[in-house]
């Protein structure tokens, strides 16, 4: 199935707010490449942000896993994304019920809803988690992303029940501005961004259940919009150069799809 609209086509018709600042941000920068920064350590993430800011669109944390986390850290990676024009994407995939969900995402150390432009979601509890959401994603415009499909091996995200993520998404584009998936399905509708991880150049996957696939494949044949490349890139010996590959690698395959 292909989407035959540009990104600059897709935000005019994107509904959440930062699905169209997205689109937008791609089709000016010319690059469709998100990198997963887990590392541990704040300042190695400042400086990988720093070292490869101007190839992404998207900065994604999981900011649970680093070890000297303080709110320094929130302020230095906003002036670091604000400089190279990205946006920050906490990976925090919430699942509980809307009312936990709630304090996960406004309160606890990370007070996520203050700085992250948008967050994972899992939709196992039902429809009624983005209820939990609603206040947080007013404070910046920010976005949901459903998880509808996932890279590693014997994932459940499969079948009916990315069916309904996509139901879900559908039903909700105030607050969800996309989709976390393998692939592009028919029921995927323009507006909704897509973004793809398990995405590598030299590995087919790791010890741990992770799958990879190329941004070519990714891109041109399964008709996402963004790669989302961790391993591929921080644990290079040179990050930038790398990163300069991938963003090349998914950007030439997006400009080779058919638009009209
Ligand atoms: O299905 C998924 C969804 C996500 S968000 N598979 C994933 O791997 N992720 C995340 O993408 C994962 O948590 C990690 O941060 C990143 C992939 O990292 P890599 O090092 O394997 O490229």
């Amino acid at each position: 199935v292909a989407s035959n609209k540009r990104f600059e086509e897709r935000a005019k018709i994107a509904v959440n707010p930062m699905a169209t600042k997205l689109f937008n941000l791609m089709a000016s920068k010319k690059t469709n490449l998100a990198v997963a920064a887990d590392l541990t350590n704040k300042q190695e993430i400042l400086n990988l942000a720093e070292s490869i800011g101007s190839e992404i669109c998207v900065l994604k944390t999981h900011i649970d896993i680093i070890e000297d986390y303080d709110q320094t850290f929130i302020s230095a990676l906003e002036a670091i994304a604000s400089k190279h024009n990205f946006l920050i994407f906490e990976d925090r995939k919430f699942a509980d019920i809307g009312n936990t969900v709630k304090y996960q995402f406004e309160n606890g150390v990370y007070q996520i809803s203050k700085w992250a432009h948008m967050v994972t979601v899992h939709g196992v509890a039902g429809s009624a988690i983005i209820e939990g959401f609603k206040d947080g994603l007013k404070q910046n415009g920010s976005g949901l992303l459903l998880l509808a499909q996932m890279s590693s091996k014997g994932s459940m995200c499969v079948g009916e029940y990315t069916n309904q993520m996509i139901e879900m998404a559908n039903n909700n584009k105030e607050q969800v501005m996309g989709l976390i998936c393998q692939e592009r399905l028919q029921s995927m509708t323009d507006n909704l961004v897509l973004m793809t991880p398990g995405v590598q150049f030299n590995s087919t996957g790791d010890k741990m259940g992770q799958q990879y696939n190329t941004p070519e494949y990714i891109i041109k044949e399964k008709n996402t919009d963004i790669i989302i490349v961790g391993r591929g890139i921080y644990q290079n010996s040179q990050p930038k150069t790398e990163a300069i590959k991938y963003r090349a690698a998914s950007w030439n395959a997006y400009e080779s799809k058919n638009f009209n």
